[in-house]
This record gives structure tokens, C-alpha cells and sequence, in this order.
């Protein structure tokens, strides 16, 4: 696919942001197979709770385990774009935000491919970008060791339902990500993708309260392996 069209110019490369990725009836579908995940498939954070698929990435590599085929179809719709280049997408990670909730900054370190889809369901967020300080622990990072030191924000997303981000390249590496926590969100100027938005919005004391989103995650873990059976 030619991403021309839907690069965001006004923030350092690459960023791409794809409104309307899914249909409104293939996000009701998404969500309401989510809804029904048994609650012992959760992971209950302190900001949030999530959901492996495909695996859990684990630095001697991920145990593979087949996604089911609701969430399969998206993740090869990703993959029919040849987001991941020469590789293809293995995982999702399914995080969900409730008002108030967020995600510290934090890079995805060196579990992934260094390359980001994510499809928002549900609502919208704002996703916040900082520079990354060169520490040996911000290098090894992963979004489970997040940092809390308060940080300059250079820029940010406005991520709509149903859209699909792609990060990669400097955005990936030099950059953290985060979601504030908080129950509703400010269209300021920092805001960098309104161009690329489905809706028209109106920069300034405006709010936008949140409600319940659902993210997909689709990365690529190059590092895999098939579980080994020990029989004695
Ligand atoms: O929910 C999102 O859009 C971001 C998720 C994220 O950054 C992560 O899980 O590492």
C-alpha cells in the first residue's frame, strides 16, 4: 500500500495514522468478542488490563500459540498492507482504558520488530510523545518497566475509533509513548494528525471526555519457539 497520503508531516518519521481502518460493524464485532474474554484471560494492572495474543513475548523468545481467527483477520489485514516489510505480524496485545486510565511513557524495546500498529476500538485517546533520555534502562525498556520521571511532551495523537497508527523508525527508537490518565482530553496544538482525522475538531479549551477504548497492538516478536513436550 502506498502510505503517502497518511503520513503525519508534522512530527518526526515515521508516523502513520489511517482513519476509519475498520468498519463500524467490524468494531462492534471486536468488541464484543473482547467483552465476552473470560476474566482469567486478563491481566489486571494498576491503569489498565490486557490481553495476549499469539503469545506471551519473553526475552528467550515467545512460546507460540495460534490467535483466534476473529482477531486473525486484522491482524492480516495489517499484514496485506506489508506493514512489517519483509516480516509478518504475530502478536496482539489487547489493552484496555477506562476513564481515568492511561499508560506510562515507555518504548516497546527489543521483544518487537521495530514496528507499531495499533487499531483503536471504543473511543478515543491522545497518545503523548517525550524524548528519550540515552539510559542503558530506557534502552533495555519494554512497556512493563515504564518510566515515571516527568518529562517535556513534544507532540501528540489524536487516536479515533477505528483508526490504525503505525509507528516506526526514529518515532520507534528515540521517542517514549504514553496516555495520561485522565477522563478527559484537551484539543490543544500539540495535537499533530488533525488533518488526517475522520472528524473536524476545534483547537482549544475544548473537551473531550473518554470513555471505555479498547486497543489491538499488532507487532511482529521475532523471537519464537514451539512449546517442547518432556515426556519421562
Ligand atoms: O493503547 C495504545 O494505543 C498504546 C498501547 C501501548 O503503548 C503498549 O501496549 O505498549
Amino acid at each position: 500500500m502506498d502510505f503517502t497520503g497518511f503520513e503525519v508531516r508534522k512530527c518526526p518519521p515515521t508516523v502513520m495514522y489511517i482513519p476509519n481502518f475498520i468498519t463500524s460493524e467490524e468494531e462492534q464485532r471486536i468488541l464484543s468478542h473482547i467483552e465476552r474474554t473470560p476474566k482469567p484471560r486478563w491481566t489486571q494492572l494498576l491503569n489498565r488490563r490486557l490481553v495476549n495474543y499469539g503469545g506471551v513475548p519473553h526475552p528467550n523468545g515467545m512460546i507460540a500459540e495460534e490467535i483466534p481467527e476473529w482477531l486473525q483477520i486484522y491482524v492480516d489485514k495489517v499484514n496485506n498492507l506489508g506493514v512489517f516489510e519483509s516480516q509478518n505480524a504475530n502478536h496482539v496485545l489487547v489493552n484496555e482504558y477506562l476513564p481515568g486510565q492511561g499508560i506510562l511513557p515507555h518504548t516497546d524495546g527489543p521483544l518487537f520488530h521495530p514496528i507499531i500498529s495499533t487499531i483503536s476500538t471504543g473511543a478515543h485517546t491522545v497518545l503523548e510523545f517525550a524524548k528519550r533520555e540515552d539510559t542503558a534502562a530506557e534502552a533495555e525498556a519494554g512497556a512493563d518497566q515504564p518510566s515515571e520521571m516527568p518529562r517535556e511532551v513534544r507532540f501528540k495523537l489524536l487516536l479515533e475509533p477505528r483508526s490504525l497508527l503505525i509507528l516506526k523508525d526514529t518515532l520507534y527508537s528515540d521517542y517514549l509513548h504514553a496516555i495520561s490518565e485522565t477522563s478527559e482530553d484537551v484539543l490543544c496544538d500539540r495535537i499533530c494528525n488533525y488533518d488526517l482525522c475522520e472528524n473536524t475538531y476545534k483547537i482549544g479549551d475544548h473537551l473531550v471526555r473518554r470513555s471505555p477504548r479498547i486497543s489491538l497492538t499488532i507487532r511482529n516478536v521475532p523471537k519464537t519457539s514451539k512449546m517442547k513436550l518432556k515426556f519421562c
